[in-house]
């Protein structure tokens, strides 16, 4: 098994419960997502249980009996909701949409994989209409943060000429309820949008419109420029108004479907409308007026802040930068614009507190941004299972107008509803960045983040044990030895990956201007790009308190209270919001700097046994997906040690605090490479030299 089927393997599984199932498909309605919908049950349960099934057309009434029959149901308001019944004469999949009923054949499927009783009645719905996964591809081929090969979409300038895998991926985004597919980099081709390029989009809408998949692209505000060669793209220009209008109506020609725009603009060098003195809103709404006859949306990124920052300023703070961008212009978007927010204010680190704009556009449609591509997690080298992280966030209640209003509620538009009550269009959207390596992420463990954000996104509420349980079985078969150990895995992963990294909300510690992957603690410090952790000799955190940097005066009143007051601040939150000195007692009882070592001991050494517990599954997973693991893990293990001790060596130094274990500093089990005699080879310092073993490497 190569892991190319993800979850939709198919395998067979026992069971006489489903002896009874008709063999008979029927599909009523003639919609080419409806045929494929009748196909891919005909494939997967014929596949599962081991005998033939048929799929055939017909009219509602007449097949109801002796039949598993595919249907679309009469009302509809629009929302992706399905229905399956089933009795001694049959079962039946209704869906309120077309897009619905393929989501409750791959239910179905799903259930009958996991070995569960096929539901005698149960009714679905999604949370949210934007359930979207961004990748970052250049048409050149490269993936921006891409950890697993090459792009599937484009390659030397173009659309790939085989998009076999791009077909296959819509399959497995559908599969998940995910319905729409920005294709390219936030940090858009600049001749993106030329002719010979849409008329290519518009091959990439075709293998993914079976599955009900919407094709959506990020573009540049500069487009009227760079492809328009207008003298400029001031969103208020009428000139560049109707070119807007203009490309999006050849767009819609190609493509009578695409999703719509996804822009990152004034961000990280994208230029944007601020060199106009134009706001977000103009920039926004003009694409928006272009895309509305059309039914598409645009999705503005909230992540705009400057990377120039003065790091000697206390008040200079990249986290307020949200906040102080975006609410001023609540209530100014068109009802086709969606503003997406990262979860956390920074971006992507292991653990950040939740995003205060969230909690700041009352009068806005909002999405999240998630990220399956594990940029600041291991790079898909670690097993780190981000629903966890997920589930955090959207549970955390943010008390705007001091009510019950968990992220959750705010994405799915039900906090702040429209002015008739409906719930804002909102959402949730992961950037995934799967390339053309045979199992899309490189870790055969990291499609779990994939399929955890499709299960989240289609229903919040979903319990986590509930979901990498449904991963697991799809995917790596229905022993429950199996199905335990990996369960527990990936459930603890996400806590064992902060413990060896950066635990107390301090971020990441990893090189912020180069790979963001291994240990480098002070590139993050003393620069305009703001990831600061303010790691001192007195003391370490970021003061975002009414005294610092006011960052905390973002939050609605009671969650500021809460994170404010160091007797309330939780302790994986408290470097994020507060400057303590080393000696800090936590909450936990130990010190801050004592909690530091251990947590990194504990961690590594958590890491260090993931490949013990996996052996344990040898002979009971096929043999190149278990050698491919075993690989990982025991790389993951060693990796963990050097960031154990990078880590816990550069705050021994800088508190001048010993180790009341003794531990740290010495490196214990560990041989440096110095210490050996190598033939050709120098010892020489590296800087910073907390990335290196000792401070030295061999050149
Ligand atoms: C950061 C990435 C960078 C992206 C940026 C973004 O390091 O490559 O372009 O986010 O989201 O996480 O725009």
């Amino acid at each position: 098994e190569d892991g190319s089927a993800a979850w939709l393997r198919y395998a067979p599984v026992s069971g006489a419960q489903y002896q009874r199932l008709p063999s008979k498909i029927v599909v009523t309605g003639d919609s080419l997502v409806e045929k494929t919908a009748g196909e891919e049950l005909r494939r997967g349960l014929s596949s599962m249980l081991g005998r033939p099934f048929t799929v055939s057309a017909g009219a509602v009434g007449r097949a109801s009996g002796g039949a598993i029959v595919i249907s679309r149901s009469a009302s509809s308001d629009g929302v992706d909701r399905y229905r399956i019944t089933s009795s001694s004469g049959g079962v039946s999949i209704e869906g309120d949409t077309v897009q619905a009923e393929m989501y409750g054949v791959f239910h179905l499927l799903e259930e009958v994989g996991i070995e569960r009783a096929i539901p005698s009645r149960e009714v679905q719905s999604a949370s949210s209409p934007i359930r979207w996964s961004d990748e970052w591809d250049n048409m050149n081929g490269t993936i921006e943060r891409g950890y697993a090969g090459p792009s599937i979409f484009f390659e030397s300038g173009h659309v790939r000429a085989d998009l076999t895998k791009a077909a296959a991926y819509a399959r497995i985004l559908a599969s998940v309820g995910i319905n729409g597919c920005n294709v390219n980099n936030v940090n858009a081709d600049l001749d993106l949008l030329t002719t010979e390029h849409i008329r290519e989009f518009a091959r990439l809408a075709d293998a993914f419109r079976p599955w009900g998949v919407k094709l959506a692209l990020s573009v540049d505000l500069t487009a009227p420029q760079t492809v328009g060669g207008l003298a400029t793209f001031d969103p208020l220009d009428p000139l560049v108004i109707a070119w807007w209008k203009a490309k999006v109506d050849e767009l819609y020609a190609a493509i009578p479907d695409l999703g719509g725009f996804t822009v990152k603009a004034d961000s990280e060098g994208r230029k944007g409308p601020s060199q106009y003195g134009r706001a977000p809103a103009d920039a926004a709404n003009m694409l928006a007026r272009a895309l509305a006859p059309h039914h598409g949306v645009v999705l503005y990124r909230g992540f705009v802040y400057n990377n120039h920052l003065d790091w000697r300023d206390p008040k200079a703070d990249r986290a307020r930068a949200g906040v102080d961008n975006f609410s001023k212009f609540d209530g100014q978007f068109d009802g086709n614009v969606i503003i997406q927010i990262k979860e956390g204010p920074i971006d992507f680190q292991a653990r950040e507190p939740v995003s205060p704009l969230f909690a700041a556009l009352h009068h806005t449609n909002v999405a999240i941004e998630l990220q399956t591509a594990q940029e600041y997690t291991g790079q898909q080298r670690h097993m780190v299972w981000l629903p966890s992280m997920w589930k955090w966030v959207l549970d955390t209640d943010m008390r705007a107008d001091d009510r019950h209003t968990p992220v959750k509620e705010i994405v799915t538009g039900r906090s702040f509803p429209l002015a008739d009550g409906r719930p804002r269009p909102g959402g949730f959207i992961s950037v995934t960045n799967v390339g053309m390596e045979e199992n899309w992420l490189h870790h055969p463990m990291a499609m779990a983040n994939l399929y955890g954000f499709g299960k989240l996104a289609w229903n919040p509420d979903e319990p986590l044990a509930e979901i990498i349980d449904g991963w697991t079985r799809l995917t790596w078969g229905n022993d429950p030895k199996v199905d335990g150990v990996i369960d527990a895995l990936q459930l603890g992963s996400w806590q064992v990956y902060e413990g060896y990294t950066g635990p107390n909300g301090m971020g990441t510690l990893t090189n912020i201007l180069g790979y963001h992957f291994g240990p480098g603690i002070e590139s993050a410090e003393r620069n305009g790009w703001g990831q600061w952790f303010r790691g001192e000799k007195d003391g370490i955190g970021m003061d975002r308190t009414a005294a610092g940097s006011g960052y905390l005066q973002q939050y609605p009143k009671a969650l500021a209270e809460h994170y404010e007051s160091l007797a309330t601040c939780p302790d994986e939150l408290l470097l994020f919001f507060h400057h303590v000195p080393y000696d800090y007692r936590l909450h936990s009882g130990k010190t801050l700097i004592q909690s530091i070592y251990d947590t990194h001991y504990a961690a590594a050494r958590e890491a260090g046994m993931y490949g013990a517990r996996w052996d344990t599954l040898k002979g009971r997973v096929d043999d190149e997906r278990f050698a491919q693991v075993s690989r990982l893990f025991a790389f993951q293990a060693g990796h963990a040690i050097v960031w154990r001790d990078a880590i816990d060596d550069w705050f021994h130094r800088i508190s001048g605090i010993a180790d009341a274990a003794g531990r740290v500093g010495h490196h214990p089990g560990r041989i440096e490479a110095e210490a050996m005699t190598a033939t050709g080879y120098v010892s020489q310092d590296v800087t910073p030299w907390e990335t290196a073993s000792g401070g030295k490497a061999m050149v």
